[in-house]
């Protein structure tokens, strides 16, 4: 199985990141890719390789220009002021600040600028953030490309992650939104429906938000229930798409401890809707912290778990492009990896 992967992730490696107010060591960190490369080399089944670059028109396909814009300036215009920080926001626009005002100006200041284009406090960005996110973004193309050239299943170790990456706004550790970018491509390239499977513990309201109101990309995701589950404010299941979307968006919320057991029981669900809607081609956001270690969520999902996941992903029988999303316990992420996509390239 092609993986595809870039030592271009390590350029962004923020010092922290900023949980209610207070500076933590970051979970989002290089070590996460190095180990799930350790699995992965050490099995012949996958074949490691770089990825080509692949420019900004992929991007610019799900992303707003001024976003992409600002993520590309970001940093000179914050170092400005700030060299030695972190550049991260400490004013969002709420919307109601300006209720009944109309949308207001985009800001010209660098703290301005970074409320306006996030959404939370924990993703910092750095000097090297924009060129990582960018590489991320190469290797979900490439894994993108290789199964729209006939491979059955590839896998993109994307990091940055994506899939709370919406349309105008990075946040939840994410950029761009890797997942949505193949999705698009898939659509775009083959005229069929495309599917979105989003495993990651954590609800993908961007790659929901991006195709919310389409027909041709079905987004169905298992998560923490919102109500007390990051990113708090989508994840409901009543959010079912909107106008010639409606109908392609499901939402899988998961109890809190949610075991082996509950967890397939949902994911059958999600394979079943998938399986009702046509395409060949389904895009996995696979995050691993829906792990029983893992210090973020509150699932109870093992490591052998990850290999009937993708046994039963695969048994779908559709070709596979696999992205990476989150996972945070370092001890478990590799191996978890290794056996989903073993699992999926068994059954595939
Ligand atoms: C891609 C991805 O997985 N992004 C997740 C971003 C989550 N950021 C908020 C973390 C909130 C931490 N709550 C910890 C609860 C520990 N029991
Ligand atoms: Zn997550």
């Amino acid at each position: 199985m092609r993986c595809i992967h870039t030592p271009r992730h390590r350029l962004h490696d923020p010092p922290d990141e900023v949980r209610h107010g207070v500076p933590v060591p970051p979970v989002e960190r290089p070590g996460r890719v190095e180990a799930v490369i350790d699995a992965l080399g050490a099995d012949e089944r996958f074949e490691l390789e770089e990825p080509g670059e692949h420019g900004l028109e992929p991007i610019l396909a799900v992303h707003d220009e001024g976003l992409v814009r600002f993520l590309e300036t970001a940093w000179p215009l914050w170092a400005a002021e700030r060299p030695e920080e972190a550049a991260v926001a400490d004013t969002f626009p709420n919307p109601a600040m300006r209720d009944g005002m109309g949308p207001g100006h985009e800001p010209a200041s660098a703290s301005g600028l970074l409320g306006w284009w996030s959404f939370d406090t924990a993703t910092p960005l750095v000097e090297g953030t924009y060129a990582a996110a960018r590489a991320a973004v190469d290797a979900a193309v490439a894994a993108t490309d290789a199964v729209l050239g006939g491979e059955g299943v590839a896998y993109a170790l994307c990091r940055p992650p994506g899939h709370h990456a919406a349309r105008a706004m990075f946040g939840g550790y994410c950029f761009f939104n890797n997942a949505a970018i193949g999705a698009e491509r898939i659509a775009g390239e083959t005229g069929e429906r495309v599917a979105v499977l989003d495993l990651d513990y954590h609800h993908g309201n961007g790659t929901q938000q991006i195709f919310y109101e389409r027909p041709d990309v079905l987004y169905v995701s298992l998560h923490g229930d919102p109500a007390r589950a990051f990113p708090h404010y989508t994840g409901y299941p009543d959010e079912r798409g909107a106008g010639p979307g409606f109908g392609s968006n499901l939402n899988l919320p998961l109890p809190e401890g949610c075991d082996d057991e509950r967890y397939l029981r949902v994911l059958d669900r999600a394979l079943e809707e998938i399986g009702g809607a046509s395409g060949s081609i389904l895009v996995v956001s696979l995050g691993m912290d829906a792990h029983r270690d893992d210090p973020l969520g509150d699932a109870a999902v093992t490591t052998e778990c990850y290999g009937e996941i993708g046994r039963r992903v695969a048994g779908l029988g559709r070709r596979l492009v696999v992205v990476q999303e989150g996972g945070y316990d370092l001890a478990s992420l590799g191996e978890s990896v290794v056996r989903f996509l073993g699992g999926a390239v068994v059954a595939g």
